[in-house]
């Protein structure tokens, strides 16, 4: 197999069995694992165009990423040994008293398809443990999700803890339903992403700012 538009084809329509045999074939035919990883990337970033042009919705984003995240299972040891690594980590919760993770979750999986190592904190995450994890994983990103409006001033504490703890290069931003580019700058967060798509987005730009 040299051409690699199959399994482009198959991670955008979400197909994760067709997706895993084609990385698969695409490993045993000695093709360049930075193709085979930029062909999968690209799918997803097609994907989150897509999402943002309405053209497809949540379900098709979940299922392309299923299949972006298994497939990508099974080529990271090949990864790893040609020394191809996540372009850097990032750090997601939800906030604390905040149980929802759909949309958090719906970005994590933007994220790892965008080539993020990423660590999900789950939900109804304290300042504490957001910085925790910054520290320990050397994060460039921090990005906070929230859905109840009785949350949001969890999200300010969280926002003063990193900016407390000092810690040098990181940015953080922040998403979720009740949230706008308004609040973002009232609590000095660095961005705020409407949607999963925009969120892979302002990642790479903040992490590169
Ligand atoms: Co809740 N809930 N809920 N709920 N719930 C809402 C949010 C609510 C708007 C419903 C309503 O009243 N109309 C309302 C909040 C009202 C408000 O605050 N103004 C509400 C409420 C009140 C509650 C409870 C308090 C109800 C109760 O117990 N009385 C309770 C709270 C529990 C808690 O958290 N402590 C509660 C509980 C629940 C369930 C457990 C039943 C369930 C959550 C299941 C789960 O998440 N595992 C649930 C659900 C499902 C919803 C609705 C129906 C759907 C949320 C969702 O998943 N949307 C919601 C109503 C609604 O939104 N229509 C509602 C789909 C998801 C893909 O979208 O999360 O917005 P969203 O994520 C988007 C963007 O926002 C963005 O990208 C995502 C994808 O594009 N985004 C980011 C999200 N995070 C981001 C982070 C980023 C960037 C972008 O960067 C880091």
């Amino acid at each position: 197999m040299s051409n690699l538009a199959p399994l482009n084809e198959a991670i955008k329509k979400g197909n994760r069995n067709e997706a895993k045999r084609l990385v698969t074939e695409a490993i045993a035919a000695k093709l360049p694992p930075r193709e085979i990883l930029d062909a999968m990337v690209a799918a997803m970033d097609e994907i989150g165009a897509r999402f943002q042009r309405n053209e497809v919705f949540v379900p098709e984003m979940l299922i392309a990423s299923r299949a972006m995240k298994e497939a990508l299972a099974i080529l990271e040891p090949t990864l790893v040994k040609a020394g191809i690594t996540p372009e850097f980590t990032a750090v997601i919760g939800t906030v604390q008293g905040d149980l929802h993770d759909i949309g958090k979750n719906l970005v994590a999986m933007m994220w790892k398809g965008a080539n993020f190592a990423v660590v999900d904190l789950g939900t109804n995450v304290s300042p504490e443990a957001f910085v925790k994890a910054a520290q320990e994983h050397k994060a460039k990103i921090v990005g906070l999700s929230g859905l109840l409006t009785t949350t949001m001033p969890a999200m300010k504490q969280a926002v003063e803890a990193l900016r407390k703890a000092g810690l040098p290069g990181l940015k953080v931003m922040i998403g979720g339903a009740p949230i706008t580019a308004e609040f973002a700058k009232e609590i000095g967060a660095d961005g705020f992403s409407p949607d999963a798509a925009s969120a892979v987005d302002l990642a790479r730009k903040l992490a590169v700012a």
